[in-house]
């Protein structure tokens, strides 16, 4: 019985640490760090994906971020949403995203996001899918972006908290215009 109940046990802690929360990850690159980057499966025949994560700038100057790329899509794009004639639409970041000093910025689905286009493959739950980010300062950084479920929020959170603001992030749509 007792041997039993450790093989539980050591199963239990196995388990536990597969399951370790996504996003531990931590990128430090010159005065910026960048945690919990990750993205979502995409359903079947998508061939674009959201990129999403947080940028630290613990330094005392502003930092840019200008660009990037990733090895998994043909075209890499920053997007943010905004407000046209009552409607949320995405758009590009043309002159890139400046990251105050002391500040935190976040990408997440209804904001900020990487736009990952022309995807040579889908993106599965679990996967690891490398992408490179340019700053004007701290230079190329590479992370890692997480794969969640399909529709989740957050990385390792619930799906469907925010179901409308999915439906007007509709990135189909706007590949037809
Ligand atoms: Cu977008």
């Amino acid at each position: 019985m007792n041997t039993l109940l450790a093989k539980f046990a050591s199963f239990a802690l196995f388990a536990a640490a597969l399951t370790a929360p996504a996003g531990a990850q931590e990128v430090k690159a010159g005065d910026l760090v960048i945690t919990q980057a990750w993205s979502r499966a995409t359903p079947g025949g998508a061939k674009v994906a959201g990129g999403y994560f947080t940028v630290e700038n613990r330094g005392t100057a502003p930092d840019r971020l200008i660009g990037g790329s990733a090895d998994i899509a043909g075209k890499f794009e920053m997007h943010e949403m905004a407000m046209v004639n009552g409607v949320m639409k995405m758009r590009p970041i043309e002159k890139g995203l400046e990251i105050e000093p002391g500040k935190t910025v976040k990408f997440a689905p209804g904001g900020y996001h990487l736009m990952l286009e022309e995807l040579k493959g889908p993106l599965k739950q679990g996967d690891k899918v490398p992408v490179t980010l340019q700053f004007e300062k701290a230079g190329k950084v590479a992370v890692t972006l997480d794969v969640q479920a399909l529709g989740a929020q957050a990385p390792g959170g619930a799906a469907g908290d925010h179901m409308q603001m999915e439906k007007m992030h509709d990135h189909s749509g706007m590949m037809k215009k």
